[in-house]
């Protein structure tokens, strides 16, 4: 036996134990360490059953993701859990999986292979693989619909979200919960001698050809509406489907096809990139190892507006109690309107249940006056959009903060260094740049200034996870890394409908692509007046590449500022939906006749081209100005705050998949035709002699 798996006796009960922190995934060797131990107690006759636990804070994990590169590049041999599942299957005596933690992928599918499920209340079980881009590959869609039903299986495989021990105890995936100490409990199960059961034996949930089709067919309507683009969801369908015509082996070889298609696909590299790219974003070079996040226990916000309340709900759902300041009572209201109503459509969701609710508003201190912020450990501002207003209310903070708190600024654009300049402290000021809604999206961009201390840096870091966001680390540029990249982007898909295209041709071939909303659609969810002052900003800065003159100037002009007045590059009704205008074709092309800008039709791909190719760009000039640390946290602020899509990767991984040598020709093309905008980035042209993004 090898450290990752050992045995112990409890009488005539053998307790396997897996041990591979830090979340128990069955690296080579887990597997075939639980099939030994299970063999050896088959001959042994002083042994009557098995019980195998997980050591640490969880049962297994899931496989270990980081093989499936090595299986992908030929590095390690296809995965071959199947047989050692179908060998513990096989065991003629009975084998009891006792879960905790988290039970997910591979570890559920190892604890179906059992014959038995005990868990305690707080575990959870799931197969997520589908958020990697895979379906299970060891049997889980053969036997999760054997034990919780067809319907059940294909929800949690689609999905991918797990399910408590209650709803997997009521589903039949878990056959006890233990109260109190679980390996007691499993070996109690074990002593109440049951027999053998094989999970393959159990036909009675599966469902006949016509049945499965049509709850097929259900599901996959809805994977193509919530999980557009993705092609793991509907094989994780597929292979459940397949248990009404299929017996239990001929399942697991058209599984393991299905999953093979998916681990050699595009969708799981980039969704196994972003998984990894999640975590390791939380890693900033060069910050000494010894520096420690201070504690946050108290916090405070300046500005009950849209992202002041929402940011102050991010510190009570983290149970951190917060002062919220607003200038007047009026605006104070209202900004507790909206926490609440929040709150309540939570809790009408069944996201939230009324009391936790109620103990999360308790959090969250209104005030007209700085009281109660000399007790706080980190002050979030949030106010307007505007320099003079940030730097008066940091000379406040300055003057009323206890020394030793954190002063963050939540704006979106504007340099760090100048609003840090008010105070005497601007070693302890930083920004945190939230996204809208910020109670809700998982992005949080962390700027340092010059003077940033390292321990601030760490501390907005730690906060991140604390909020539950991902956190990643920017320079203190114009726009940081999110906004200075959406500026290009956003900058040619303007252009394009300047020269022919319609608002929603341009914005059709970006959803159609996978992007959660188009360019012009998001500007007019964001304000085209606020895109348009960011734009006046950053001429007055003299940002490069910011065009002077924009068809956008007209719609600010005509107060077509978006959603907010009803009408912008679309019209909207009541409810906010949008429908195309003919009055902005009209407008448009009467720009372009003004501005003598030739008229031509354009394919979704030359769109596609022209807006994300000027992304990649603007991405590559970060890195080279070290504004982002690395291609991923690129991928990481893109995928968690614009709406890019996973299963692509983000756009540094994209342009690696369609090869940095392809884009830096064609950018060099666009620059022939276009001129200094698209002028191909020094880093781009070096990466594409590799293929990777080179530091
Ligand atoms: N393989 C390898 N490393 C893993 C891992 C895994 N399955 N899960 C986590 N890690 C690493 C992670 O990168 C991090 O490393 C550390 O563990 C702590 O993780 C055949 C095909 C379990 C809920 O998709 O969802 O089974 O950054 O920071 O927030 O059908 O990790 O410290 O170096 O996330 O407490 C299916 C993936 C695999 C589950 C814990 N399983 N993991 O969350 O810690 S595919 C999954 C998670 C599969 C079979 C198929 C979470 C967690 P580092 P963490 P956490």
């Amino acid at each position: 036996m090898s450290d990752l798996v050992t045995t112990a006796r409890q009488g005539t009960v053998l307790v396997v134990t897996i041990n591979n922190p830090p979340v128990n995934a069955l690296s080579p060797g887990v597997p075939e360490g639980i099939a030994a131990a299970v063999r050896a107690a088959a001959s042994d006759d002083s042994v009557h059953a098995v019980v195998v636990i997980g050591a640490g804070r969880t049962f297994i994990a899931g496989a270990d993701i980081r093989e499936f590169g090595r299986i992908v590049s030929g590095e390690a041999p296809p995965l071959n859990l199947n047989e050692i599942l179908t060998e513990i299957e096989n065991a003629p005596k009975p084998v009891i999986m006792a879960l905790h933690g988290t039970a997910l992928g591979g570890g559920l599918e190892t604890a179906m292979s059992g014959h038995y499920r005990v868990a305690v209340p707080s575990a959870k079980v799931g197969q997520p693989e589908v958020k990697l881009g895979l379906i299970p590959g060891a049997g889980g869609t053969q036997r999760l619909p054997r034990l919780a039903g067809v319907e059940t299986a294909m929800r949690m495989c689609a999905f991918g979200e797990p399910v408590s021990a209650a709803e997997a105890l009521a589903s039949g995936i878990v056959d006890r919960l233990i109260e109190g100490d679980l390996l007691t409990g499993a070996v109690a199960f074990a002593n109440e001698h049951p027999p053998v059961r094989r999970t393959r034996d159990l036909t009675a949930k599966l469902l006949d050809p016509a049945a499965a089709e049509s709850l097929r067919t259900l599901f996959q309507d809805s994977c193509r509406t919530k999980l557009k683009g993705q092609a793991a969801p509907l094989a994780a369908l597929e292979s459940i489907a397949a248990t009404a015509r299929l017996d239990f082996d001929a399942g697991i070889t058209n599984e393991a096809r299905l999953f093979s298609e998916c681990l050699f696909g595009t969708q799981s590299k980039a969704l196994i990139h972003v998984f990894f790219g999640e975590r390791a974003v939380g890693r900033i070079p060069g910050l000494p190892k010894e520096v420690q996040p201070l504690p946050l226990r108290r916090a405070a916000v300046v500005g009950a507006g849209t992202m002041g309340g929402g940011i102050a709900m991010c510190f009570a759902n983290a149970g951190v109690p917060v002062v919220l300041k607003e200038t007047t009572q009026g605006a104070l209201d209202l900004g507790l309107a909206s926490i609440r109503r929040n709150y309540e459509n939570s809790v009408k969701r069944g996201r939230l249940t009324a009391e936790a609710a109620g103990q999360r508003l308790e959090l969250i201190k209104p005030v007209l006056h700085y009281d109660g912020f000399e007790e706080a450990d980190i002050v979030v501002e949030a106010v307007f959009e505007e320099l003079a207003l940030k730097k008066h209310v940091f000379s406040d903070l300055d003057a009323v903060v206890r020394e030793g708190a954190i002063l963050a600024t939540n704006t979106s654009t504007l340099d760090i260094d100048e609003i840090a300049s008010v105070t005497n402290r601007p070693e302890w000021v930083i920004g945190t740049h939230f996204f809208s809604p910020a109670n809700v999206m998982r992005l949080l961009e962390v700027v340092r200034g010059k003077a940033t201390s390292p321990a601030v840096i760490a501390t907005a870091m730690e906060l991140a996870k604390t909020l539950k966001k991902v956190g990643v680390l920017s320079g203190n540029a114009f726009g940081f890394i999110g906004n200075r990249m959406f500026g290009p982007y956003r900058h040619e898909a303007i252009r394009l409908v300047e020269e022919g295209a319609s608002v929603e041709q341009v914005d059709r071939a970006l959803t159609d692509w996978g992007m959660a909303m188009g360019p012009l659609a998001v500007g007019d969810l964001a304000g085209v007046d606020v895109a348009w002052r960011v734009r006046q900003e950053a001429i007055r800065l003299g940002i490069p590449h910011i065009e002077a003159a924009s068809f956008e100037d007209e719609l600010f002009a005509r107060g077509r500022y978006g959603q907010k007045s009803g009408a912008g590059w679309y019209l909207y009704d009541d409810q906010r939906k949008p429908s195309p205008d003919p009055e902005v074709e009209r407008l448009v092309r009467e720009y372009a006749a003004c501005q003598a800008i030739p008229q031509r039709s354009f394919t979704h791909s030359e769109i596609l081209e022209r807006t994300l190719f000027a992304l990649i760009n603007e991405g590559a000039r970060l890195l080279e100005e070290g504004i982002a640390l690395r291609p991923v946290d690129i991928d990481i602020v893109y995928v968690n705050g614009y709406g890019f899509p996973a299963w692509r990767g983000g756009p540094m991984h994209y342009a690696e998949t369609l090869g940095l040598q392809r884009v830096a020709d064609r950018m060099r093309a666009l620059y022939d035709e276009f001129g200094p905008f698209w002028k191909p980035a020094a880093l781009l042209e070096h990466s594409a002699r590799s293929g990777r993004w080179s530091q």
